[in-house]
Formats: C-alpha cells, structure tokens, sequence
C-alpha cells in the first residue's frame, strides 16, 4: 500500500508508484461495486508499467498528485482514447494520427514565449517540467462533433506556467500554435487547414484552474497522436480548442485568431463552450456518444460547460451564451 498525503484544497493524493492500465480498470471495477469515490481507497497497487517509455523519455510521472477531479466517472478505454483521434497534422480520419505519428520526434522540445510578458523567450519543455507540479485529472472531453470520452490526463495548471512569465496587464488573451513542419506532420502538405493550427482563450479562462497543459495521459508520457509531447485541455470547452503539440504560446491585447473559428465562424465559436442549446448549424448539441458506447446504447445527454458550470459559468455571466458561443 502506498503513503497517501491528504492536502488541503483538493483531496489529493501522492501516488508512490506508476498506476498500470490495469489498475485502472480494477478502480473502475472497484468504485462500480461498491460505489465508493474515497480518495484513499484506490490508491494501492504495486503493478509497474509494462512499457517504459515514461521512463526513456526522462519523465517520472510515479510522483504525480492525484486529484479529486472526475472521481466516479467511467474512464474511457486507453485503447478508444487512443486510436479514434482528431489531429489533422497526421490525417484527417479518425484511424490517420494513430498509424502516421508513431516516427514523429518530440524531444528534444521548445516554446517559445512573446508578446505581453516580462519573461518572453524559448523554453525548453524538460525545464517546464522540471517546475511544475504533476498531477492527474480525470476530465470530460466533448468534440464539437457529438463524441465524448473520460480520460485521466497527466500534466500541470496551465495558469501556474502563465503566472511565471508575468504576462503584463496589457495581455487580455492568450494563444498557443502548434508545430508547423510538414516532414514530420505530413498531414501538413496538404492544405486542408491553415497551418499552423492555432487556438486561444481569453485571459481569466486560461487562469480557471480547470485549464491544464497535459504531458500525459494514463500515468504514460503523451501518445503522439494525442498530442505528444504537451497539449492543451480545456475541459468545458468543445475540444478543438485543446491544440495539441504546443510548440509557441503568446500573450496579446486583442482575440487571437483560432483555426477552426476562421474556417468557418458560424460553425466554430472563439468561446466554443460545450453547450446543449446551441447547435451546429449541421447537428445538434444535445447529446454525444461516448467513445467505446454499443451503437444500440442511448445517446448521453450533453451538459451546459460539459459539466463544469459550478468552476467557469461566472466568467460568463454577463455574456448572451448564444451570441458568443
Ligand atoms: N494541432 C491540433 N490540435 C488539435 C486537433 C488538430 O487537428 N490539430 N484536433 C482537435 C480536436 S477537433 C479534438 S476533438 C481533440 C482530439 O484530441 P484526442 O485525439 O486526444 O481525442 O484535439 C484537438 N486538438
Ligand atoms: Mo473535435
């Protein structure tokens, strides 16, 4: 059994040891049988992990804090979260990034920082790492295309990052851009998008601490084709705001132009909150399919923030939800 550490603010618990897939599931099993959420209670296990990659990367997430996020909730299969994925740089079908990413290197690794800060520059990724704080999150994740999943995600508060360059009072928003190299995204020579993908949040909705930069998910290092080797989450939000393979972040006075928003603004808002009543233009929002669902199981029924009113609904409060979706 391993030391659990209790923390104030958000029950969390240090794991002495990696949590294998299996133990994942066990949990799961575990939590269905009796009903029990407790922190402490699937904290235990002595399984490693059969693949070492964490490892070869140089990562150790064995210390990561595991947080009171998503407790109760039914994980998605690491196989589904894992082969159905939308990361157009490799393909623009759902089997594409699993098969063409598996050769893309991503360490070493940098980001480079500008605009409205005091500590602008390039960063290497190992030395991010090396201040933050890892935790594990369970979150919900909606695509804008009605498909779900659940998945424990393995990183850090995006606001604790943004805090240390000391954006100025002048950056209003923040926004991040993936790699542009179309040798090793050949997805990219194609012009399917507007390379680079881009996306941004305003500033007090990068600062809620539901946002998170995620290195990892299942207690191993990033998948590539989850967005390896740091992603953004925004767990609230529809998720092609949750760009992927970050390699520049930037702080601006004014909204930052978003992929999506620009290939079509009245399908894909700046905001794109998860939000039942306001539909695609082509689909409704009303419910999703999570991945790993029989076709024959009822639909589940999409929630206002995907869940996350009680933590984000303030920073709406005096917008029209349906004028800036
Ligand atoms: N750079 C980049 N980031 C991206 C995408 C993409 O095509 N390129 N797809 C987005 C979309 S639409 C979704 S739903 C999520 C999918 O994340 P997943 O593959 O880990 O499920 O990544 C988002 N981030
Ligand atoms: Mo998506």
């Amino acid at each position: 059994m391993s030391i659990i550490i209790k923390t104030a603010d958000k029950s969390a618990i240090r794991l002495s040891e990696i949590t294998a897939e299996s133990d994942y599931l066990d949990r799961r099993n575990f939590i269905k049988q009796t009903g029990l959420f407790a922190t402490a209670l699937w904290a235990g296990g002595s399984s490693r992990l059969a693949s070492a990659s964490a490892a070869d990367y140089g990562r150790d997430f064995n210390h990561r804090i595991k947080t009171a996020y998503g407790q109760g909730e039914e994980l998605t299969s690491y196989k589904d979260a894992t082969t159905y994925n939308n990361f157009y740089e490799f393909g623009t079908s759902k089997k594409d990034p699993v098969e063409n990413a598996q050769q893309f290197v991503t360490d070493p690794w940098s980001i480079t920082v500008e605009g409205e800060a005091n500590k602008t520059g390039t960063f290497h990724l190992e030395d991010i790492l090396k201040q933050a704080q890892i935790e594990e999150r369970i979150y919900r994740f909606r695509c804008v295309e009605a498909w779900s999943m659940v998945v424990p995600w393995v990183g850090f508060s995006l606001a604790d990052m943004l805090k240390r360059f000391e954006p100025t009072s002048n950056a209003k928003y923040v926004s991040f851009e993936t790699l542009y190299d179309p040798q090793r995204m050949p997805g990219q020579k194609r012009r399917v998008l507007d390379w680079p993908y881009k996306d941004g949040l305003r500033m007090d909705e990068a600062m809620n601490p539901l946002s998170f930069m995620a290195v990892g998910l299942y207690g191993r290092d990033m998948p590539n084709q989850n967005g390896a080797p740091i992603r953004l989450v925004v767990p609230w939000k529809y998720g092609f705001k949750s760009i992927k393979s970050i390699v520049k972040i930037s702080f601006t006075e004014h909204e930052p132009p978003c992929t999506w928003n620009r290939v079509s603004p009245r399908e894909y808002g700046f905001y794109s909150n998860v939000n039942p009543d306001v539909d695609h233009p082509r689909w409704s929002q009303k419910s999703e399919r999570k991945l790993g669902a029989n076709f024959w199981d009822p639909k589940t029924d999409t929630q206002l923030f995907n869940g996350y009113a009680e933590q984000v609904a303030h920073l709406y409060k005096d917008m029209d939800l349906q004028k800036y979706f």
